[in-house]
Parts: C-alpha cells; structure tokens; sequence
C-alpha cells in the first residue's frame, strides 16, 4: 500500500482516537485528511505525499528558529552521545535554569517539568499551597492545557470542536474554577468580590491566543495586576505561547507587567517536550523538597531536552534585533491580510489570526462570531497552494524568522486570490 496522508490516517483511525495523539491535529472541523508529516526545513514542511508547505504552525509555536536549525540540532546530537535520560541531577538542567533567571527579572527560581499542562497545573496548585486558598479566576476562551481544572470554558481545540466544558471532569475538580471575561476587568472584579478571601490566583494568557488571537486592551493586564494586589491572589502569567516569542522576558516584557509565577512550554524545549513554571523566590520554594507542594517528574529536565532548549534560547538572546525584525514581519503580515481580505486581523508580535468577520474581536463572543464554513473553505486552498496554517479558526498563524518578505507576500498574494 501506498504511504499517503490518507492511508495512514485510515490506519491510524483504527489504532488511535481520531487517529491522532492530539485533536487540534485531526483537521476534523475542516473535513479533510490530516496531512502527515515527512520532514521540516527552515520555514517548510514536507508530507508523506509529496507536497511542500510554508508552516505557519510551527508545531503550535517552538519552532520560532525554523526547522532544523544546525546550533539547535548539533547540541542535541552531542548530547545523545552521552546519554537520552538519567532521572538525576545533570549540568544542563542549572545551566538553562540560570540563563532564563540572569535574563528575565521576574524569574527568581525555576522548576523544569515535561508540558505546558503539567507547568500549569503545578504552578496552580503551588498558587493554592502559598495563599491558602481553593478557588481560581481563569478567562473564558483561554486553555491552560488539559488538566482537570483548567477544561473549563476552555479555548483551543475544546473552542474548536464545541466542548468547553470537557466530560470527565468530576464537578469537584472544576467547582472552584470561575470564569472571568477576558478584557472585561469588572467581571474579574465582581468574581473577586463574591469570593472575597477566597481566590488563590488569576491566571491568564497574556495575550489570548487560543480562541484566535486576542490582545490584551489598554489596562487590561495592569488592571488584572492591581486587583491581585487589592485581593492578596497571584497573577499567574501563562507564557506557553508568548514566553521567549514577543520578547525574551515574553509579554510581561512587552507589556510591561510583572506577574507572581509564569508559565512555559513550546519555545523553552526548542521542539522537545519542555515545560516549565517560575517566578518570585518566596512563592517557589513553596515546592518539594524545600516545601510542601508536591511535583515531581521522571523526565523533568531531561538532557537532551535541555540541550535543545538552551540552544535555543541562546540564539534568541544573542540575535539582538531578533525579535525587532521577527515582529516586524508579523505585523507586516498581519496588515498585508487586513488590506487584501477586508476581514479583522487580530496582531501581536509574530502571532496574527485572520478572523472571517469585519466586526472587531475582543472578547471571546466576539470570537465565536466569526464565519468558520469561510475559514474551512480558505484553509482547503491555501493548502493547494502550499500554506499549511492551523486547522481551525481559533488557532493563531505562527511566523518564525525563517520567512522572507516574498514568503510572506506570497501569502497575502494567495489569500487574496482565493477570497477574490
Ligand atoms: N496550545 C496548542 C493549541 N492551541 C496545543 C496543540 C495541541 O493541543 O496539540
């Protein structure tokens, strides 16, 4: 039998839920065949078909060097020669500890696990260890990963398919959960004043990039900082997409607001499976074994994951007009689409996301509004003309600094084209 996007999807559907390990990957809510992956180059991937794209997914985000990137790949390489796990202690693990504190003020201390959901859930429940407290604020249309408490009105590939509220989780694990409306401060305010004494933390996605891309409005994040204030609850930053992709120190950097713990994922592994959360000293030693928060990890700061990581890390850290340019081009993509669709293009540094709606997108209603038949009927031709974006409406469009400007405009080219 042929090896063909299709072939093995019908395998895999017989093996694996969907035939996938992850939802948002099954192209389900566009009704095609997932395409399966060969091999990536630079800003390309190549399918078991035959066909080329330029990726705007960049495995969901930690691709913001490229593919393949010879620094990245050489001190993975090195390190498989010495060993792929240990369980302990390794010199790689302190010394991508260090890089990230020495560079990103609000990080004191640091704690390596293996996904941004793990990086979430143990950053929640340190939040409940220090305050004392249960509850929680997140904002409706965020995803923190899929940790019980977090599948509430939960955004991404939950948005996607229409079950914010996942089945099977026990009312006890999502009952102190409240839903906030993210950019709308007064719902967080009267959340807080019903539970008054009560909320370990807010966490939010700075910018909300999991139902589209959202941005934060004016006063929004530093509203959200001095309530926390107000209330003795945490801010806790979830950094999985932005961190180390607006701006090294992520969008606390870019937007000038310092929260108590932050969460990381995606760039932090440089393509291997990373995670992290840190922040203020006095709230991180709440964890085991210096306290009584507990979190552990066979895998956590595993050495080649941390070669990867460390590389990458590096290179956005020495690149010192990395993130100038890379934004840059993102907001030139994202004004090149406004211009030729007519359609709202929400923007952010290299994050943009092409809402099917010309009324603006602010709010996760606001979100919901827009025409996903139009999104499956663009994505199903840009992929004939070898853009591969994120299957569904609610997904960001990555950039990595391996695009050009002629990539680019021929990605405004195209979807002029097709929407012409
Ligand atoms: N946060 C990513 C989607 N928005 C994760 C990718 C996945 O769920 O597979």
């Amino acid at each position: 039998m042929n090896k063909t996007s299709e072939n093995l999807f019908n395998r895999a559907k017989f093996v694996m839920p969907g035939g996938v390990n992850s939802p948002v990957r099954a192209f389900q809510s566009v009704g095609l065949v997932p395409r399966f992956i060969d091999r990536a180059k630079g800003n390309k991937i190549y399918d078991v078909d035959g066909k080329e794209y330029l990726d705007l997914v960049g495995s969901w985000g930690p691709m913001i060097l490229g593919h393949g990137e010879e620094h990245v790949l050489e001190a993975v390489r090195s390190q498989i020669e010495k060993g792929l796990s240990f369980g302990a202690c390794n010199e790689l693990e302190v010394q991508l500890a260090e890089f990230i504190i020495e560079r990103v003020p609000h990080i004191e201390m640091i704690r390596m696990v293996n996904s941004g959901t793990e990086a979430v859930m143990s950053a929640v429940r340190v939040a409940r260890g220090y305050t004392k407290r249960n509850k929680i604020i997140k904002f409706e249309g965020c995803y923190h990963g899929h940790s019980d408490a977090m599948l509430v009105k939960a955004g991404s590939g939950a948005m996607t398919f229409g079950e914010p509220n996942s089945s099977g989780v026990t009312e006890g694990a999502s009952q102190d959960t409240l839903t906030a409306k993210y950019n709308d401060l007064e719902s967080v305010r009267t959340l807080l004043k019903n539970n008054e004494g009560e909320v370990a933390c807010i966490i939010v996605e700075p910018v909300a990039a999991n139902m589209g891309v959202v941005v934060p409005m004016e006063g929004f994040l530093e509203g959200l900082r001095s309530l926390c204030n107000d209330n003795g609850t945490l801010l806790i930053f979830d950094e999985v997409i932005t961190g180390f992709r607006l701006a090294f120190g992520g969008a606390a950097e870019y937007f000038g607001v310092t929260p108590d713990l932050v969460t990381y994922g995606k760039i932090i592994g440089g393509g291997m499976p990373v995670g992290a959360y840190g922040g203020k000293k006095e709230i991180m030693e709440m964890v085991s074994p210096v306290g009584k928060v507990y979190q552990a990890g066979t895998l956590s700061g595993n050495p080649i994951a941390m070669a990867a990581g460390l590389a990458t890390l590096r290179t956005l850290w020495e690149q010192k007009d990395f993130y100038e340019k890379l934004n840059a081009m993102g907001e030139y993509l994202a004004e090149g689409l406004r211009k030729v669709t007519g359609f709202t293009v929400n923007n952010v540094g290299s994050l943009s996301c092409l809402y099917y709606t010309d009324e603006t997108v602010e709010t996760y209603e606001d979100a919901l509004r827009a025409n996903t038949n139009k999104f499956s009927y663009v994505f199903s031709k840009l992929l004939d003309k070898g853009i591969y974006v994120a299957p569904s409406q609610f997904e960001a469009l990555f950039l990595n600094s391996k695009f050009t400007k002629e990539d680019v405009d021929y990605i405004i080219s195209s979807y002029e084209e097709i929407l012409r």
